[in-house]
């Protein structure tokens, strides 16, 4: 269970570096970009281009994958940000891809990540993330709404996760500024599409809204942003490939 492994992660993380650590990086103060103002500006594409390396879905995906020079591609080829996973159990990712991927990149980054608690959203921050990630499936509304409110106090986007539609209505507050339809089941790993056409007439317009998981060609976009979605999150179409900053470059019209 994912969440009891976070619980253990946190706890010995807290015990090596404490709040105050955090809040004394230099990162920590620096101004984040705004998710809005690189979504929709008219230069880039809307995709939210990931670095994966591996999922439990799939293992191992590339191994070798460099995250400054992949995450660099995506930005040059037009990618609207940037999602980089820091969770090691299960996606092989760790703080320092997130550090390496923000040193040379000045476009919002997604932290990646299974946030369960208050001091991961210190940590987003302190290692230069831009935008953090709430999944509903394993957050009570109440921890929503105050590590939304904790995230955006600091500067922070906050991008909401939903699978379905009781999840979306028992999560939506004023303290998000994006809602994701994951189209990946969490659970058991399935994937479908229409799970986002069916949710996007139900997140209001006052959010960002987008799409994730399982797009594997461009006119899947298309068809997403005809019916409302303004974000694509894409990870594994790119990232399996030989050249993921290559790939990209196909869903750019
Ligand atoms: C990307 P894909 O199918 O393009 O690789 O999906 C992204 O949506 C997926 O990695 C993801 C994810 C998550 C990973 C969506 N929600 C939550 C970890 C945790």
């Amino acid at each position: 269970k994912i969440v009891l492994r976070k619980k253990e992660e946190v706890a010995i993380a807290k015990q090596q570096v404490s709040v105050k650590d955090l809040e004394s990086n230099p990162t920590f103060g620096r101004i984040p970009y705004r998710f809005k103002d690189f979504l929709l500006a008219q230069d880039r594409t809307g995709i939210i281009a990931e670095f994966k390396k591996q999922s439990p879905s799939k293992g191992v995906i590339n191994g070798n994958a460099d995250v400054k020079a992949i995450t660099q591609a995506y930005n040059s080829a037009g990618a609207s940000a940037l999602s980089v996973l820091t969770d090691t159990d299960f996606f092989g990712g760790k703080q320092e891809d997130l550090l390496q991927a923000r040193s040379v990149n000045e476009i919002p980054i997604l932290r990646k990540d299974f946030m369960i608690d208050e001091y991961q959203i210190l940590e987003a921050k302190a290692w230069g993330a831009d935008i953090i990630l709430l999944i509903a499936a394993i957050l009570t509304p109440q921890q929503i709404s105050d590590y939304g409110k904790l995230a955006q106090s600091l500067g922070l986007n906050v991008l909401l996760e939903v699978h379905d539609l009781a999840e979306l209505e028992r999560s939506i507050c004023p303290h998000l500024d994006a809602i994701g339809v994951n189209n990946r089941n969490l659970g058991d790993f399935t994937v479908n599409i229409q799970t986002s056409f069916d949710l996007v007439n139900k997140i209001p317009n006052e959010f960002l809204k987008i799409s994730e998981s399982a797009i594997s060609n461009p006119q899947t976009i298309k068809d997403l942003k005809q019916v409302g979605f303004q974000g694509f999150l894409i990870g594994e179409n790119f990232m399996k490939t030989e050249d993921p900053g290559l790939a990209i470059k196909d869903f750019i019209a």
